[in-house]
């Protein structure tokens, strides 16, 4: 799906701001004195607790003008993200509806509004999740008659509008979409669909927007000579402008290939070794909330301690980031929201017996049916993303729970048919281990969170260090594929203090994190390390989490924890010693 560009044949109107806001409502005039910023999620706005915790619809309205000039487009409107439900109605006529929080829809509107003139717009968003969503949750009801929603992932189930709204104007023959795949000889391969069968040109654009290669078609394969690739660290990013009489679409892209070799991990040839972070998007009062500021300074502080990549977890993060990353440099491994496809884990505190994760009273095959649509979501969207070097198709699923392989062997299928260019993976939960996971054969890379030294050897890290030697070890011998660590992290409250190896304290996430490097730099086939979690962040309420999450090297304000300078010190140096792509 292309992103809405302002191009000399489409124009953009950008619809954030503030919009009326209500929990009751529909697409009538909203009964409200309530303003909710747009991006923002909802639930961190107010003081008011019923909206905190609301489960269920929530509304947002704002008129909008189309403009005059555009009598004769057709008018669409695109919504980056409505968590994890949402209808739009123009005026009283539902004209979108669309299920997954974590992806952008469109409607065409055309027939319903005109040019020069106002129109209501109403956007109903809706949190729940159930066994059918992804990701996954449970809606009960409390004695007094509250609607009260569990989950089974550790981060707050934020809600709302938290990406940009648009409406844009295209022609009515118009360019749908575009894919692209590169070979590090310079050559194109190129994709153009279009909303009727007309032809196609195409024209490669360097950075200084030099025509450097041209084509003709709805497909074909093009060569840029003397190309610049795009590397992690140095980016170079090329534009394929695809024309069609009265429509044009600039696609950046960038050329690199991605290679699983062995035990290796190949960015344009070369072995590449990941230092960075699973993240969040999460801060204070947006939650959710897409903001440039925070794109921006999150990146400075990524390269500030020597990151080259991190990982979606756990969902799609906004365009904006994508394409930040793409022009910057940074590699990412783009996940779906598929997090908490494991019963074990929930059954946690409360004794009760896991009950089989993959089964049709749990999850089974309306479940696997909207994660197969969170994958091809997440692909249409970010395919041609050249910093999207892996799809991560699961975080910590019962991958050694019956039914696991049944259940993910035609998700895998999927998505190497829907993007045959790039390696596929998923995290794999502690439960999963060598001897009994079911599905890592059917994966390129083996990504694996551990938390040895802090759920488990809690304190003790000499005992953590033989755990997890031991452990990544049987992963290696038994599969012969690159394996990284995608999460390994330790809670940490800044300011606290000790001389001893105590839990909690800034010297022990040091500490820590250092035990966890060791045991890397001893396995061969190690490809990576995305220390969990890159900064502090909201989870619903628990024992174990004081405000959140404190896993983060940065605080949720960002500040440096000091186990953000020992990493520095890391990850600087091991850029001179292995290679980084
Ligand atoms: C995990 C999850 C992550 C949690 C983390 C933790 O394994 O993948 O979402 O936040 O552990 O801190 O417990």
């Amino acid at each position: 799906m292309l992103k809405p560009r302002s191009t000399p044949t489409r124009e953009l109107v950008n619809l954030d701001g503030l919009w009326r806001f209500a929990l009751d409502g529909g697409p009538g005039p909203l009964d409200t004195t309530l303003e909710a910023a747009v991006p923002a999620s909802y639930n961190d706005l107010f003081t008011d607790s019923a909206i905190r915790d609301h489960v269920g619809w929530a509304w947002y309205q704002r008129q909008v003008r189309v403009p005059r000039g555009w009598a004769g487009e057709r008018v669409v409107l695109r919504v980056d993200a409505a968590t994890h439900q949402g209808r739009v109605y123009v005026d009283d006529v539902l004209v979108a509806e669309h299920v997954g929080g974590y992806t952008p829809f469109e409607a065409d509107i055309t027939e319903h509004v005109r040019a020069g003139q106002e129109f209501r717009l109403t956007i109903g968003v809706n949190n729940e999740l159930t066994g059918t969503t992804i990701p996954p949750g449970t809606i009960t009801v409390s004695a007094d008659g509250r609607r009260r929603q569990t989950y089974l992932h550790d981060f707050y189930n934020y809600a709302g509008l938290a990406r940009s709204v648009w409406l844009c104007s295209r022609p009515a023959v118009h360019v749908e979409d575009i894919t692209i795949v590169t070979a590090m000889d310079g050559t194109v391969e190129y994709a153009v669909e279009t909303s009727q069968p007309v032809p196609v040109r195409v024209r490669v654009l360097d950075a200084g927007g030099a025509e450097v290669a041209a084509g003709e078609g709805a497909t074909g394969t093009i060569r840029i000579e003397n190309v610049t690739l795009w590397r992690p660290g140095a980016p170079y990013l090329y534009e394929l402008v695809a024309e069609i009489d009265g429509d044009l679409y600039p696609q950046p892209f960038g050329v690199r290939t991605v290679e699983v070799r062995g035990t290796e991990f190949l960015i344009n040839g070369e072995p590449f070794y990941f230092t960075g972070f699973g993240r969040h998007e999460d801060t204070p009062v947006r939650g959710k909330g897409h903001d440039n500021a925070y794109l921006v300074h999150d990146f400075q502080l990524m390269d500030w301690i020597g990151a080259n990549s991190f990982r979606t977890s756990h969902y799609p993060y906004a365009e904006e980031v994508m394409e930040f990353a793409d022009r910057h440099g940074i590699v990412v491994i783009d996940e779906t929201a598929a997090v908490g496809l494991n019963l074990a884990v929930a059954s946690g505190l409360t004794g009760a017996p896991p009950r089989p994760t993959f089964s049709p009273d749990t999850f089974g095959e309306a479940t696997r049916e909207a994660h197969a649509q969170a994958i091809r979501e997440l692909v249409a969207r970010d395919k041609n993303h050249p910093s999207v070097v892996m799809w991560c198709i699961a975080n910590e699923p019962a991958s050694n729970e019956e039914g696991a392989r049944e259940y993910f062997e035609p998700l895998v299928e999927l998505t190497r048919e829907l993007d045959p260019t790039r390696p596929v993976t998923y995290a794999a939960v502690i439960f999963a281990t060598h001897d009994n996971d079911r599905i890592a054969d059917l994966f390129d890379v083996l990504c694996i969170n551990r938390y040895y030294g802090w759920y488990v050897a809690t304190g003790d890290l000499a005992t953590a260090e033989t755990y997890l030697e031991h452990d990544l070890r049987g992963w290696a011998d038994r599969f012969g594929k690159p394996i990284m660590m995608s999460e390994y992290g330790a809670d940490t409250m800044p300011g606290l203090h000790s001389v001893w190896d105590t839990p909690w304290t800034e010297e022990y996430q040091q500490a820590y994190l250092e035990m966890n490097h060791r045991v890397f730099d001893r396995i061969e086939a190690f490809v990576g390390e995305h220390v969990w979690n890159f900064a502090d962040f909201q989870t619903s309420h628990g024992i174990h989490r004081v405000d959140g999450n404190k896993k983060g090297v940065f605080t949720r304000d960002r500040r440096p924890k000091a186990a953000a300078h020992a990493l520095r010190a890391r990850w600087r140096s091991l850029a001179d010693r292995k290679p980084q792509g």
